[in-house]
């Protein structure tokens, strides 16, 4: 990895409790509708957070470092000195959420008063609408634009978004979609309601609670992650996977795994150097606008737990004297109380909103015993805990028990204790009822289908594990494969990927 980025340094000023924004002054605009001013107006920005010395705390190699700090594991936890170190990283917890939200709440502010405009408002790349789908031209024009990275996959750059890319890229065998159509071929349609029923699977159909959409509590007790939530787990890994330079075999520079190997996925595509790239920010603010329309529109509630509310965090504010900030979870719940928004016009008509789901199997009301591929016994094919994944070779959990239904309580399916390489992308989906035959063809198009687990790579150290987990909001899948009343379901493991991930525990599921 580049040694360059500098540490953070020691504290010489005391730290200031932020004060929320008094009105909201910035609108965040997708990317692809800027006009031509405002592009200018982004581009210079950075160009100038790009001009500003190291030394800068606003400076943009700065900002990047935050993102190596926090992200890949440099911040070391050690509360009672008993040298039992944790690996700090704000990723497969609730805390994923509102530590982005702050970090690029301080850069939006510090581009804009690079630019002397404090309504300059950070845009958001629209992967969640068919005319975002694309890596957005202003940030490819190689000449003289400080928003181009050179560490990105070429071969992704024109082609339409796949916020499902990994499941689709099985065996290597991956059929891109040109942007630019033809917009009447089926591939292209199909490409765009894949897309969208991603998002509405994300949004919707798994997000029914802050647990399996913003993820799991984890607290200074125990701050092993416990497990993603839909928000972190798919479009946006996705994207940060589809955007990054991949690793080739001839490739030279980036991280060298456990196995001595250099990966040089980097850029978007490993942790390590996310921040490097500028496209990081505006996908950023996209993944920020998916909790705040969950949150508003959708009506989510997020965690009402005071350890969440109150925990914080620092980050330096202003450009011409930089000095750090506390701030507080509670403090960025409601984007307004950071002064910005998202563009009305944006939210209107979301287009995964509604989606019709297809079944890939049918389904018939009743128990377990009535499922047309149950003449096969029960134990036939029953994965033993723990179960290391191959890729593409489905695991089928038999009978998980479900318990009955509560009102107001969403049924959750948790899978935690999964040890996985951080150094590669890894990722398995999780698909119900479905023959093991089948299994593999189910997508997020689906009514199978519960959700994924998906991680983007990060630095590894030599045989190092890292352990997660991931929940899932059920109840709807459960009510579409007629499995609402069932006593239980069969859980059916998908591996996409072909890094090593081995699952210590059982599925269960929960209210
Ligand atoms: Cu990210």
């Amino acid at each position: 990895m580049d040694k360059t980025i500098p540490c953070p340094p020691k504290l010489n000023v005391p730290i200031v409790d932020f004060t929320p924004e008094p009105k909201v002054k910035r609108i965040r605009r997708p990317v692809h509708l800027l006009d031509r001013e405002y592009q200018e107006k982004y581009k210079e920005a950075v160009a100038k957070m790009k001009a500003l010395p190291a030394s800068n705390q606003l400076s943009f190699v700065r900002q990047a470092a935050i993102h190596e700090a926090y992200c890949d594991k440099r911040y070391h936890y050690d509360p009672d000195h008993r040298k039992d170190v944790v690996k700090f990283d704000v990723h497969s917890s609730w805390l994923f959420a509102p530590w982005h939200r702050m970090y690029i709440y301080f850069y939006e502010k510090a581009l804009g008063q690079l630019i002397g405009d404090d309504t300059f408002a950070l845009p958001f790349w629209n992967w969640d609408a068919p005319e975002g789908m694309v890596v957005p031209a202003l940030f490819k024009d190689s000449f003289a634009n400080s928003l181009y990275d050179s560490n990105r996959n070429p071969d992704n750059l024109d082609n339409m978004v796949d916020l499902n890319y990994l499941s689709n890229l099985r065996n290597g065998k991956y059929t891109p979609v040109s942007f630019n159509g033809p917009h009447g071929d089926k591939a292209y349609q199909d490409a765009i309601n894949n897309n969208l029923c991603t998002v509405h699977q994300q949004q919707m159909r798994g997000a029914g609670c802050a647990r399996s959409f913003l993820a799991e509590k984890l607290c200074a007790d125990n701050i092993s992650p416990k497990g993603q939530g839909s928000l972190e787990a798919m479009a946006h890994t996705a994207m940060h996977v589809w955007v990054g330079r991949p690793h080739t075999k001839t490739c030279t520079g980036g991280v060298v795994n456990y196995k001595g190997e250099t990966n040089c996925a980097n850029d978007m595509g490993f942790l390590g150097s996310a921040g490097r790239d500028p496209l990081f920010y505006s996908h950023h603010a996209n993944v920020d606008r998916m909790w705040h329309l969950w949150s508003t529109k959708l009506g989510g509630e997020g965690f009402k737990d005071p350890e969440w509310l109150d925990a914080s965090f620092v980050f330096y504010d202003d450009v011409d004297n930089p000095h750090p900030v506390r701030i507080k979870f509670r403090d960025v719940v409601d984007t307004t109380n950071l002064g910005y928004t998202y563009d009305a016009e944006s939210e209107k008509n979301l287009p995964w909103k509604e989606r019709q789901l297809t079944p890939l199997v049918p389904h018939a009301k009743g128990d377990g015993a009535l499922r047309s591929w149950s003449a096969l016994p029960k134990t036939a094919g029953a994965a033993v805990f723990p179960v290391t994944l191959r890729m593409n070779q489905v695991v089928e959990v038999p009978a998980v028990a479900v318990p009955a239904k509560k009102e107001g309580q969403p049924r959750v399916l948790v899978i935690h204790d999964i040890e996985y390489d951080p150094g590669v992308a890894n990722k398995f989906d999780v698909v119900l009822n479905v023959p093991k035959g089948s299994a593999l063809e189910v997508g997020p198009q689906n009514c199978e289908f519960a959700g994924s687990f998906a991680v983007v790579p990060a630095s590894s150290e030599a045989g190092e594990k890292v352990n997660g987990g991931v929940t899932f909001s059920i109840e709807e899948c459960l009510k579409d494969i007629k499995a609402a009343d069932d006593g239980t379901v069969d859980v059916i493991i998908v591996p996409r990927t072909e890094g090593e991930i081995k699952i210590n525990s059982a599925p269960t599921i929960q209210i």
